[in-house]
């Protein structure tokens, strides 16, 4: 007997990674969204099983887990039926790979247009160049997802697995914010796939249900009700992507964070 508990928000692809895994795997989880996350202010509750103070963390019984990566791993050394990692060396690392480039290299690019269109980070011929920065970068990452697809009809071998689960959340996000791949193009008909599995379209749903609440949050930040985790490779992209002031104003009107002091 598991009592599972998986902090999350649904619209958090990392969350969705360790979501679609456990439906995969038939495993019964209860789902908790942390009191207050992205104030900066977050329960202790969640604060004792994820000192980042980030979703996601599980919390098996007495043990908590925290890092999306981290999360998948302990699940399929947990659960190992059905396995989601392939058996080949290559594959598994290839697997990983993919996984670790979403997580690092295109998420920053989801979460800097949620950072400008729901939080309102800029507006106008500022926000439109880092609009452009981000659509192209996509782009370009997707050329690339369709060389790791190669022909066959998921990015592992012949069944779903851990590299479509780590890159399906992320393609359905940009598809929401208007940047997704064409529905005609090999990428395109990959996510189709995808998301016909209950798996997807259950995270998939509950990600679009919670957008509604997006609408507010702009407000929010002008309030300085929230403040925003900027690091690792978020920070970098905006800087990067154009957005060097949207950092120095948010960090002067105290909406910025970095990484929770490790206690
Ligand atoms: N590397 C972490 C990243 C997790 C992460 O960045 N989570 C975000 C939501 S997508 C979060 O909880 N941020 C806390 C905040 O904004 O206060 C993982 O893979 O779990």
């Amino acid at each position: 007997m598991t009592s599972l508990v998986l902090y999350e928000h649904p619209l958090s692809p990392y969350a969705q990674k360790c979501k679609i895994a456990l439906y995969e795997k038939g495993v019964d989880f209860t789902a908790k969204i942390p009191t207050a996350i992205g104030t900066g202010q977050v329960d202790p509750d969640f604060l004792a099983a994820s000192p980042r103070g980030e979703v996601p963390a599980l919390v098996d019984g007495d043990f908590p887990v925290f890092d999306s990566t981290v999360i998948l791993e302990y699940i399929e050394d947990r659960f190992p039926a059905p396995p989601l990692l392939p058996r080949d060396a290559r594959l598994r690392a290839k697997a990983r790979m993919i996984e670790d480039a979403m997580d690092t290299l295109y998420e920053p690019i989801n979460w800097g247009l949620g950072e400008l269109r729901w939080f309102k980070r800029a507006e106008g011929e500022r926000a439109r160049v880092i609009e452009a920065r981000a659509a192209g970068q996509a782009r370009d990452f997707y050329a690339w997802l369709e060389r790791q697809l190669g022909d066959g009809p998921w990015f592992c071998g012949d069944s779903f697995g851990w590299a479509d689960l780590s890159v399906i959340p992320y393609i359905n996000g940009s598809t929401g914010l208007g940047i997704g791949p064409s529905v005609s193009s090999k990428l395109g008909q990959w996510q189709a796939r995808a998301n016909a599995r209950l798996s997807v379209s259950k995270t998939a749903a509950a990600a679009t249900e919670s957008i509604q609440g997006m609408a507010l949050v702009g407000e929010a930040v002008k309030q300085r009700l929230f403040k925003r985790e900027y690091r690792d490779h978020r920070l970098e992209w905006m800087i990067r992507s154009g957005g060097l002031d949207v950092v120095l104003e948010g960090l002067k009107a105290d909406t910025i964070r970095f990484s929770n002091e490790f206690k």
